[in-house]
């Protein structure tokens, strides 16, 4: 057994699932009027509704007690005061930096980091506001249309997540593509959509190393010298967000058409850095300003709040309570927002790269308790019709997110249904519907719909009273109950906001890092390194060369060496 599975707070949680295994929550509504109240929490527009969890008061102390017992909010502090709690890297954690707002000095190895990070700001300003403005010309003297992110991993999701979240705010007229997959159809369809002349390509690699991004982007530099016609090109159409000057260089773009960031800032935790670039060039800076503004005010959240009322705290027991008590394996985030489409991938990668950890800081193997859950979602209702007959009555408990707009930027009506088809003109669009209804209305009435379904559930009785309502014969009935009730007591959460605007959306996605952090420190694991990633890295760099060398590659297993062998064969390697 571990310390932690044998400590108090954990034991006393153990015990306590015993006797919530048998509760159901529609119970628990019924007898307590304020449960709403009791289990809900607001941080500015944010309503985070987490009453139709199978959480009771007690649940909820007992799962503070263990984010205490872990030091939850001392290691938070030490995050925030910039010390090196990223020990497999020896690195400070400091995303929190970027979004500083209110300037409070942040120290590292004895130096403020602020005034970087200002700087930093101050260049995009600069950058980005003569690019929009038409002021940066291309090599021909053409404004800038077009971006290209070439980038992947956290180099690439945080950035093309936000972007399309923040579509609405985008400049009329610019259009941005995201190129991560080193499978060249990915860039060799978004060239397809471009034209030399008014493309910019925003090169982001924190190493800048890494392998797919680097043939991206040495091709599309090719494709622009090409369409261009000169090397002179380059200059205007290519800049690097980067840690790594001297990569920088070597690759032909020159340092001043570079925007820093540092190695306290983790891949996937740096769209707040300049690799959130596309995000300033698509909304502006005071846009990004304001994402930024919102994350600063989850920080602070986080920072200040006591447990009982802090939301990443909470929605992190939570994740522990289903995790590692019941036994559940996997966390569904699903936005009620077409805009948020990428929002549950961005945080697969958050969260599982995160917390999908198997040894704890010890060193030691963790044996006995699960850590990061498979993370994973679609947008609402798509998912409906899909994958939430299974969250209703599979025999797996899937702890669900539903996060959802009050106000659509897109408020459309809804018709009423045509008429039989008729040679009259067709009647003008009716207005916008800014009072709600329309779309969105039913948007949420599904969003409603589906939380309620999922802790109500359906008894037996109930299935049975509407059967026979159909005046179906008995015995079809009795078949039929079993599949036509719902277990309920399907825990969801409810995250409620006025619309999805920069600062919203930089507040929701701090709010998820956080949660991620708590759960990391709860289960004792280093949050902030990726050694995973690393070793596919590696594997590749040796496999590449085999491939294109002649003769039959015998160094792998067997299933390797003969699917290496298949490709050889194919191109005549030598085999
Ligand atoms: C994120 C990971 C990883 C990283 C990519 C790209 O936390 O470290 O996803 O972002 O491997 O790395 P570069 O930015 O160095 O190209």
């Amino acid at each position: 057994m571990s310390v932690l599975t044998e400590s108090p707070a954990w034991r006393a949680l153990a015990a306590h699932r015993d006797a919530m295994t048998s509760v159901h929550v529609r119970d628990l509504f019924a007898a307590d009027a304020a449960r709403f109240d009791r289990f809900s929490l607001e941080v500015e527009d944010i309503l985070v509704d987490y009453s139709k969890n199978r959480v009771t008061s007690e649940t909820l102390e007992l799962l503070f007690g263990l984010a205490r017992q872990a030091g939850v909010f001392e290691w938070r502090d030490r995050m925030f005061a910039g010390e090196k709690i990223n020990r497999t890297e020896d690195r400070a954690v400091l995303h929190v930096a970027l979004r500083n707002r209110s300037n409070r000095p942040i120290v590292v190895d004895g130096n403020d980091v602020m005034p970087k990070v200002n700087g930093v700001l101050a260049k995009m300003r600069e950058f980005t506001e003569s690019v929009r403005s038409g002021a940066w010309k291309g090599h021909t003297g053409k404004r800038i249309t077009d971006i290209v992110n070439i980038g992947i991993g956290g180099s690439d999701l945080g950035p093309a997540m936000a972007s399309l979240a923040l579509k609405p705010y985008w400049q009329p007229a610019m259009r941005a593509h995201f190129v991560s997959n080193v499978d060249g159809t990915h860039l060799a369809e978004a060239l397809k959509e471009v034209v030399a002349e008014q493309t910019l390509f925003v090169v982001e690699s924190k190493t800048f190393t890494t392998q797919e991004t680097l043939l991206n982007a040495r091709s599309a530099r090719a494709w622009l010298v090409e369409k261009l016609g000169s090397e002179a090109a380059v200059p205007r159409h290519f800049v690097a967000v980067s840690t790594a000057t001297e990569e920088v260089k070597k690759f032909g773009i020159d340092p001043k058409n570079m925007f820093g960031f540092w190695d306290w800032v983790g891949g996937r935790y740096s769209l707040w850095s300049a690799i959130g670039m596309p995000i300033a060039l698509l909304i502006g800076m005071d846009g990004f300003e304001e994402l930024l503004a919102g994350g600063h005010a989850m920080d602070e959240h986080f920072r200040t709040a006591p447990m009982e009322a802090n939301v990443p705290v909470v929605l992190g027991m939570l994740g522990v309570w289903y995790m590692n008590f019941f036994g559940a394996q996997t966390h569904a985030i699903l936005p009620y927002d077409q805009y948020m489409s990428r929002f549950a991938a961005y945080f697969q990668q958050g969260d599982m790269e995160s917390n999908g950890k198997r040894v704890d800081r010890a060193g030691l193997f963790i044996e006995d308790y699960t850590t990061g859950p498979i993370v994973w979602g679609e947008p609402g209702t798509n998912g409906q019709h899909a994958f939430y007959q299974l969250l209703h009555q599979g025999t797996r408990l899937v702890p669900c997110d539903f996060l959802a707009p009050l106000e659509t930027h897109n408020p459309l009506p809804s018709p009423a249904p045509s008429p039989a088809p008729s040679p009259a003109p067709s009647p003008a669009p009716s207005p916008a519907a800014t009072d709600g209804s329309g779309h969105h209305q039913v948007l949420l009435a599904n969003y409603f719909a589906q939380t309620e379904a999922l802790m109500r559930g359906k008894t037996p009785d109930e299935a049975r009273a509407e059967l026979e309502a159909q005046k179906l014969p008995p015995p079809r009935v009795a078949e039929l109950v079993p599949h036509k009730s719902f277990p309920g007591n399907r825990p969801t959460t409810s995250i409620l906001f006025t619309k999805l605007t920069p600062k919203t959306l930089g507040m929701l996605i701090a709010m998820y890092e956080h949660k991620i952090f708590v759960q990391g420190i709860v289960w004792q694991i280093f949050s902030f390194d990726q050694w995973g990633v690393e070793l596919g890295k590696q594997l590749a760099k040796k496999i590449e060369p085999e491939l294109a060398s002649k003769g039959v590659v015998t160094t792998h297993d067997g299933s390797t060496n003969a699917l290496i062998n298949r490709y050889k064969r194919h191109y005549g390697r030598g085999i």
